[in-house]
């Protein structure tokens, strides 16, 4: 097998030598013309060339004397920071030993967010292999995609996700390197049980690959977005250290899937990162959530926009006093989803902008910074700008498409889109942003989301804080609907809260109140009434299924 062509985009990726003898990865690694621009500018960014991020993780946390501190709770069981770590450690031996893989192999893992599933995605870093996490809620056909695309090896799938995974049309080989965990006759605990209770780490080169994360994009096919165990390390280093500030003391909960990059760093990684608490639990709506953060007495919670909004109003028949910081991200934070959430709890919220392909949050603003209706500034260690259709930047005020590169970037696993996310160095995340002048940036919507009637752009999202506002909504989705006069016309899916019911009246009624509102030309020229917005299980409204309605 030849060298990688693309073990370098810019002077400062380290050259250390690849541990995987499996070169996937690295082969499929986009050309090196093609990556972004990577940039390590602070001095926590400069990582030696060899690094396992499971190693360092676990190193930091027990030099810090964390060993008997609680690193993960569940709703069954609790592990310390040294039992969560001889877990890891009989889990890889189990993949590098009986399983037979060797580094650089795929394992393709699915589980709800829970203990065992949090030390198999460490455990299969830390044995040099690369972890490729499904989400739950993922069929059958969903799963074959993404395990032909990542070209699987291996599968640890819990016992409850058994059907829909046994429907996948997997090769017979990997069929063989299929083991089940938390069922009642685990297969993968009985290995567990004959193994020793130390691994050492495997010693990988820092731009080793050591994740494949599939978007959860609400159209397409999925991309794989590949990333290395310095990245991982990158994401701690960066966010949670500059904008939250997590301490060991924190407690953190949430609802994002550990096969989400947003639930994976915030629900494991940064705690582990400061040797804190990660708690992890299946299946939560706000009421269990806040039921959740007060039993557990959580500091930090992670969840999407549409959790805080319905939060909110139940806020007070839960003892949260434990909460210090609330991050939301995965979708545009209404700012009256913000206002709500601090009446109801005094917080302020954290919005901040993430995305697979950077794995993790890159704008945002905590505390005193927050500027209501923007994002943020750029996390410290990551640059972000404003482009023009044709790629020159623009000044304060203009709507471009953002801009953005850090230490993370994009790099789809074999993936003509590699040339849409990435120009001149930068990623675009295909979103509309405006920046004012003290360098806030603000969103606006997605970029081919815009909606343009009567000649007019018109943000989606401005529309859908509007009419938030109005107390018989309890959600709603703003899109373009084609139009032969107008283009498009501004259309609003609405949810009404119980107790209200559609009529003619009230469509007139939240028209005129948008008008009150924003730009009278912005309202609403068509209403339609649903029971429930059409959701990714990331939480993202999925406009295009209410276009094609
Ligand atoms: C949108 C936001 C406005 C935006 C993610 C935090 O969402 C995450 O990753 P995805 O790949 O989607 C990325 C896209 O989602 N988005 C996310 N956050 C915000 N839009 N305000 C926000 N605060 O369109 C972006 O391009 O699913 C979020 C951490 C890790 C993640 N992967």
């Amino acid at each position: 097998m030849t060298r990688p062509t693309a073990s370098s985009a810019s002077a400062s990726v380290a050259n250390g030598d690849s541990a995987h003898t499996d070169r996937f990865a690295r082969e499929h690694l986009p050309p090196p013309e093609q990556w972004p621009e990577l940039r390590f500018d602070l001095p926590e960014l400069q990582y030696p060339p060899r690094l396992n991020c499971v190693a360092e993780l676990f190193d930091g946390a027990l030099a810090g004397g964390a060993g008997e501190r609680v690193a993960v709770r569940g709703e069954h069981l609790s592990w310390t920071y040294a039992q969560l770590l001889e877990q890891i450690d009989r889990i890889a031996h189990v993949l590098r030993g009986p399983l037979g893989l060797e580094a650089g192999n795929r394992v393709l893992l699915r589980g709800a967010n829970n203990p065992m599933m949090a030390a198999c995605v460490l455990a299969v870093l830390k044995a040099g292999c690369i972890a490729v996490p499904t989400m739950p809620l993922l069929r059958a056909r969903e799963l074959g995609a993404i395990a032909g695309k990542a070209e699987i090896n291996a599968v640890l799938c819990a016992d409850g996700l058994r059907a829909e995974m046994e429907a996948v049309d997997l090769p017979a080989a990997v069929r063989a390197k299929t083991l089940w965990f938390g069922g009642a006759d685990g297969t993968l605990e009985a290995l567990m049980a004959q193994q020793p209770a130390s691994f050492d780490a495997v010693d990988t080169a820092a731009d080793d690959v050591c994740l494949i994360s599939f978007t959860s994009g609400t159209t397409g096919i999925p991309k794989g977005t590949m990333h290395f165990h310095r990245d991982v390390m990158a994401i701690c280093d960066c966010f949670p250290r500059s904008v939250l500030a997590s301490q060991r003391s924190d407690v953190f909960i949430g609802t994002p899937p550990l096969a989400f990059t947003f639930g994976l760093g915030g629900l494991l990684l940064f705690p582990l990162r400061v040797g804190a608490t990660a708690v992890l639990l299946e299946k939560l709506t706000p009421e269990t959530l806040l039921k959740a953060i007060e039993q557990y007495r959580a500091t930090v919670c992670f969840t999407a926009p549409t959790f805080y909004r319905q939060m909110a109003p139940l806020a007070d028949k839960y003892d949260i006093g434990s909460l210090l910081k609330t991050v939301s991200a995965g979708e545009a934070l209404p700012l009256a989803t913000r206002e709500s959430w601090r009446q109801a709890t005094g917080l302020a919220m954290i919005d901040g902008i993430g995305a697979t392909e950077l794995l993790h949050i890159f704008i945002s603003a905590a505390g005193e910074q927050i500027r209501p209706g923007a994002t943020g500034k750029p996390v410290p260690g990551y640059q972000a700008c404003i482009l023009d259709y044709d790629g020159n930047p623009v000044g304060p005020g203009v709507i471009g498409r953002l801009a953005v590169k850090g230490p993370t970037g994009c790099r789809y696993l074999a993936d003509e889109r590699q040339r849409d996310y990435v120009l001149n160095g930068w990623n675009l995340t295909g979103d509309a942003y405006e920046m004012d002048a003290d360098g806030y940036f603000y969103y606006r919507s997605r970029t081919d989301d815009m909606i343009i009637s009567a000649g007019y752009n018109i943000a989606g999202p401005e529309v859908e804080d509007a009419l938030l506002r109005h107390p018989a909504v309890a959600e709603c989705g703003v899109i373009g609907r084609a139009d032969e006069e107008r283009g498009q016309i501004v259309e609003a899916h609405v949810v009404l809260k119980p107790g209200h019911e559609a009529s003619p009246e009230l469509t007139a009624q939240l028209q005129e109140f948008v008008k009150g509102q924003i730009a009278p030309y912005k309202y609403p020229r068509a209403i339609r009434y649903l029971t429930a917005l059409p959701r990714t299980e990331t939480g993202k409204l999925q406009r295009f299924k209410l276009r094609t309605e």
